[in-house]
């Protein structure tokens, strides 16, 4: 039987009922919450398509899997207790995990993780809300997941935040210590991000920084993405094992690559096709944000194809803004938002071409046959690419195809600042 939503205030009933909720409740799987709270097989299987989205490969709760397969596989998953530290930040990494597109994924969210303190989120404050802490560390000591939000001070002793009287650094220590994993959310926690910027008045950085001896996983992003954040706490969940990371504690399953490498404005920075000024006609054709500061050929992330809200096209390139590259420790807040950046990528025009007289052996008929089948999903994406770029309605032309306009000459030699040519 198919139900329908539950009350949309549902999946904050416990942190609604303040801080007696954690020692009012055992943990349950996830099949029999989302039972008791009425949440259909569907919504939970639309879910489960999404995290396998945001990760394709190298997380085993959702590998080589159908969205039924991951979905049986969480259903018997013990809901993860979290407790969420909110720090010197912006609350987008939160905004993000909770402001979906689909109607009520905010509710089955709160559902499927155990949220046991979140400022934010939660209906006490003061001293009903310090008992809801130290009551949720005690009673899942060594058991929860501390996912931590923002930068944290260390200047003057950490004076410029303090919760309940107590220095961030402090809090973070004590609750971070008594965790069975930490994740630091965004770039704010993983190593500063903005409150960290030049001149760093408060001293702020990551979580890292504070805690050497532990292994946490960073899951940068200004805002970062949600489904990285739940596919790493449910794979915890599941198996107790975190997913591999790389040498920034990425998770690599969603930071393998970089944006500049599956950038659907690609074709135009190989073919020369530089927007040269925000609203000019290259802007509003689609094309290449490079010359515009974009920092897609230094940054790692899946934005190019995991995009925000579950909505297509939503992400900073895709709404025609470079990008700032949020995801990298060197970068965003680091180099100059409009600065352009030198090209590390082996890949660049014209090396990014066969030769003409590339040496070609015999071709299978297979072969021919998968090459039929390539050139017409890319005919079916340029036409897609069309009506979506195209001024006129209705007009099917590809983009560019129109009266050339002067863009300039084509970025070619890797060793040349692109600004010279401008
Ligand atoms: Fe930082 Fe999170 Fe940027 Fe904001 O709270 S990562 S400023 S989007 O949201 O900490
Ligand atoms: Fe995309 Fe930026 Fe690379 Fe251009 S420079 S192709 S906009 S990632
Ligand atoms: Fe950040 Fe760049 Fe993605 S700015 S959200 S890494 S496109």
């Amino acid at each position: 039987m198919t139900r329908g939503w539950a009350s949309p205030l549902e999946g904050l009933s416990d942190l609604v009922l303040g801080p007696f909720a954690a020692s009012a409740r055992t943990l349950e799987t996830i099949d029999e919450r989302l039972m008791r709270c009425g949440i259909s097989r569907r919504a939970f299987l639309k879910f489960c398509s999404s995290l396998m989205v945001a990760a394709p490969f190298g997380l085993p709760i959702t590998d080589k899997k159908t969205p039924e397969d991951v979905a049986d596989g969480l259903g018997k998953v013990i809901r993860p207790p979290v407790i969420w530290l909110a720090f010197q930040d912006c609350t987008g990494c939160t905004e993000t995990l909770l402001r979906s597109s689909h109607p009520g994924l905010d509710d089955l969210i709160l559902n499927i993780i155990s949220l046991e303190y979140h400022e934010t989120l939660m209906a006490g404050s003061g001293a009903q809300a310090e008992a809801a802490l130290a009551d949720a560390v005690d009673k899942y000591s060594g058991k929860y997941i501390c996912v931590v939000e923002g930068s944290i001070p260390t200047r003057d002793k950490g004076i410029y935040m303090k919760l309940a009287g107590r220095p961030a650094m402090e809090v973070l220590a004590d609750v971070a210590g008594k965790a069975a994993a930490i994740v630091a959310i965004g770039s704010c926690a993983s190593w500063g991000g903005i409150p960290s910027a030049d001149p760093n008045p408060t001293g702020a950085v990551g979580v890292a920084e504070l805690l050497p001896q532990k292994t946490i996983v960073n899951i940068p992003g200004c805002p970062p993405n949600p489904y990285t954040l739940l596919g790493v706490v449910l794979q915890f969940a599941d198996s107790g094992t975190l997913p591999e990371l790389d040498k920034e504690r990425r998770p690599k399953f969603a930071f393998d690559r970089d944006i500049h490498e599956h950038c659907p404005r690609r074709a135009h920075f190989d073919a020369g096709h530089f927007v040269k000024q925000f609203g000019d006609e290259g802007h509003r054709e689609g094309w290449c944000l490079y010359e515009m500061g974009c920092k897609g050929p230094d940054t790692h992330a899946g934005c190019s194809t995991r995009h925000f809200n579950e909505i297509p096209d939503v992400w900073p390139i895709g709404i025609g803004a470079p990008c700032i590259g949020c995801t990298e420790k060197s970068v965003a807040f680091r180099v100059p938002m409009f600065k352009v950046v030198q090209l590390h990528t082996p890949a660049r025009p014209p090396q990014t071409y066969a030769p003409i007289n590339a040496p070609q052996g015999a071709i299978s008929p297979v072969a021919t046959g998968l090459a039929g089948l390539a050139a017409g999903a890319l005919l079916g994406a340029g036409f897609v690419a069309s009506r979506k770029f195209s001024k006129q309605p209705g007009d099917q032309s590809v983009p560019g195809s129109g009266p050339l306009l002067d863009v300039g000459t084509p970025q070619n030699d890797p060793d040349k600042d692109p600004k010279e040519s401008t």
